[in-house]
């Protein structure tokens, strides 16, 4: 079963890492929420990642069939155009590639600017309230 947004993910025979890479349109804040879910029913193990330009953000094991780990930022990180994130399946603890085939459902949104956000009224509207009052 292959989900909307997911990608199925298989290392290479030669024990090489499937990669998905994302590469930020714009500078900003994003958040991320993914999860990788072992979709052979033969599965043993691999290992799954997600690097940040060359520094890795979450690394963990799967085991076994229909095993599932989600990794979903706390807060947001921060992101320059153009820098990749890589979502990343490879060979796991058995260094063998049979079965390895791991689905990964990738959600990545831009927070908004706060600041731009703000508005003047809504800066002005407890001024205004507390100058009712005094009437
Ligand atoms: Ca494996």
């Amino acid at each position: 079963m292959f989900t909307a947004n997911g990608v199925a993910m298989h290392p290479g025979n030669d024990g090489r890492f499937s990669v998905v890479r994302f590469t930020a349109p714009k500078d900003g804040n994003y958040v991320l929420d993914t999860t990788f879910t072992h979709i052979h029913s033969c599965a043993l193990h691999s290992g799954v990642y997600i690097v940040y330009n060359n520094l890795t953000l979450w690394e963990i094991g799967l085991a076994g069939p229909g095993d599932s780990k989600s990794f979903k930022t706390t807060d947001s990180i921060t992101v320059r155009a153009n820098e990749p994130i890589d979502f990343i399946v490879g060979v796991g603890l058995d260094n063998s590639f049979a079965c390895d085939m791991t689905l990964a459902r990738v959600d990545i949104h831009l927070l908004e600017n706060q600041i731009e956000l703000l508005d003047q009224s809504d800066l002005y509207w407890p001024v205004l309230l507390i100058i009712a009052e005094v009437k």
